[in-house]
């Protein structure tokens, strides 16, 4: 098809087929979560999507490829190594060119999903506006890659490192849909609740299909944000997420940390000081996001 886009034939097959197939991204992987925990959520996602009935699709970058599906090994090399690249689609000419190990962001996991015509992709938490943005101006290119790639993100909204009514602000700027599922609340994942009202609920997978229908079949450019919060049983304590948070933005502020490293480093400050809980309720969340994920790609394939 193209010689820097690699689709795994598993894949290329169930796409071909108009066979449900949800897409995951790498830098959760590399990025987000400590080793070996990180290895083992990112094979337990791929076992959800199948035991839901559809195809699994990790997106990253190796050999010059962007890769549409991962090997066990590649997904090990992601997990362990050190120094793979951070990949946003700033980053991805050079990553293929320098033929880097890439781990892919939400930003440049649309971009594969939406060139091999992959509808729906889930994860934890997509970027946005961060804190303090008017002296920074730092927005993650998420928002941008929302607004063009067709494919419909599950998330269980931002993380509160981020500025959300901003981030919701400019994702209606970018014609975004964001779709609350089963709430009326943008959720600010390890929480909940924000206290900012969505203007749209689906309650069903199938209202989220029909809209992702009506969408593309106008030929609109772009996609949804389904934001899905964390189940209740697993949802952390507010006050001592925001005291982790706040303690992780100073802590970067004193590193002088920014630009892409920021990201990261506010995920493994938080990881740290809120010690194994955290990473328990992050993987529990995104645990349900493939499953209501691949829910939403059965319902789609059907509708199609
Ligand atoms: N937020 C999270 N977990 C994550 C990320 C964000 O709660 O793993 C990752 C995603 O890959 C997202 C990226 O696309 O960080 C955003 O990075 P930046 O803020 O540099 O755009
Ligand atoms: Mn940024």
């Amino acid at each position: 098809m193209n010689k820097h886009l690699y689709v795994q034939p598993e894949v290329e097959l169930a796409i071909k087929n108009g066979e449900p197939v949800v897409a995951l991204e790498s830098t959760i992987v590399a990025h987000g979560m400590p080793y070996p925990s990180n290895l083992e959520t990112a094979r337990q996602l791929e076992s959800i999507v199948r035991a839901g009935g559809a195809t699994p699709a990790t997106i990253a970058v190796a050999n010059g490829q962007m890769h549409i599906g991962c090997t066990s090994d590649l997904l090990e090399s992601l997990a362990s190594q050190d120094g793979v690249w951070k990949v946003s689609r700033r980053d991805l000419p050079m990553a293929l060119a320098e033929n880097v190990l890439g781990a892919t962001t939400v930003s440049g996991t649309l971009i594969g999903a939406d060139l091999a015509g992959i509808s729906v992709f889930a994860t934890g938490g997509i970027g946005g506006v961060h804190r303090g943005v008017a002296d920074t101006w730092d927005v993650s290119a998420d928002i941008p890659e929302l607004a063009r790639a067709r494919v419909a993100v599950v998330s269980a909204g931002a993380k509160s490192i981020l500025d959300l009514p901003k981030t919701l602000e400019a994702l209606e700027t970018s014609g975004v849909s964001v779709l609350g599922y089963q709430t009326d609340e943008f959720p600010a994942f390890f929480v909940r609740e924000s206290g900012l009202d969505l203007p749209h609920r689906c309650d069903t997978p199938l209202q989220v299909a029909r809209a992702m229908e009506a969408k593309w079949a106008l030929k609109l450019e772009g996609g949804f944000l389904v934001a899905n919060p964390i189940p209740e049983a697993h949802a952390a304590d507010p006050a001592s997420v925001n005291r982790a948070i706040e303690a992780g933005l100073e802590a970067a502020k004193r590193a002088g940390i920014e630009g892409k490293r920021l990201t990261p480093y506010l995920l493994q400050f938080i990881n740290e000081v809120t010690g194994g809980e955290s990473l328990k309720a992050n993987r529990k969340l995104v645990e349900h996001n493939v499953a209501v994920g691949t829910a939403i790609a059965a319902e789609y394939a059907r509708l199609r």
